[in-house]
């Protein structure tokens, strides 16, 4: 099964889904395995391997291969360039970022990287991939022309144009560390342009109550990061955003 129909399957399932970021650079990999192992007892859906900064490379295949050994679940890339690569994983997100100003983010690394998807013949999935405010180092690191929480149909239009362009994920995206999540007036209004598309949310989200939140203004699926790195128990931690995700859903 692909990774793309196992995320369907778990979203049809439980009305959302839940994926744990991991970033390689972080954390030394037998920390990112203590993390990836804690979040699947915890009941998050997928791991997600990446970050802006020095997430590739050697880190990424070590963390990738050594997650891979002890968790079950799939494994998707999040490349934030040419690096964020390695055949050690089940799939990756093939991105743009469409609100950069910088052709690079939007195009010039994913044709870099054709290429060797193309060779090694990885699932990949089309997204656009939107910084909104406040946009953190990715939206620093992407040139991004970051969209305003008090402008949702900005972030529609551009979730409509990368739905146009055949993008099957739109990720709406705060930043990692955002001091809070995105306003549900913002995911409802792009999950009511995309209909059936499928939308992430992530960036700030740290608690039970708030992943509740975002699931049922829209967000297909859920994505958190930070808060487990720092979590005194990743796994209970992750249990409460995983069940608030699904209750949120259901309310
Ligand atoms: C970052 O949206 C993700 O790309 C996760 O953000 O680290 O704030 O959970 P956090």
């Amino acid at each position: 099964m692909t990774v793309e129909d196992y995320l369907s399957e778990v979203i049809q399932r439980d009305g959302v889904a839940h994926i744990t970021l991991i970033d390689p650079a972080s954390q030394k990999p037998e920390e990112s395995v203590r993390l990836a192992v804690a979040a699947a007892e915890g009941g998050t859906d997928a791991i997600m391997l990446g970050g802006s900064t020095d997430a590739g490379g050697y880190l990424l295949d070590m963390t990738a291969k050594m997650i891979k050994e002890k968790v079950k679940l799939p494994i998707i890339l999040f490349p934030g360039n040419t690096t964020g690569f390695t055949t050690s994983a089940d799939c990756v997100l093939f991105m743009s970022l469409l609100n950069s100003r910088d052709p690079n983010y939007i195009v010039g690394n994913q044709v870099q990287g054709a290429f060797t998807l193309y060779k090694v013949g990885m699932e990949s999935i089309p997204m656009a991939y939107l910084v909104c405010e406040p946009g953190g180092t990715v939206g620093w690191v992407g040139d991004a022309k970051i969209l305003p929480r008090k402008k949702p149909e900005l972030a529609a239009a551009y979730a409509l144009t990368g739905k146009y362009f055949g993008m099957r994920y739109t990720y709406l995206e705060a930043g990692s560390g955002a001091d809070a999540p995105l306003p549900p007036e913002m995911i409802g209004t792009v999950k009511h342009v995309l209909k059936d598309s499928i939308l992430i949310v992530g960036g700030g989200i740290r608690d039970g109550k708030s992943a509740a939140i975002c699931a049922k203004a829209g967000a297909d699926i859920i994505v958190t990061g930070t808060v487990i790195e720092k979590a005194d128990n990743a796994k209970a931690l992750t249990a409460e955003i995983v069940q608030g995700a699904k209750a949120g859903k259901k309310a």
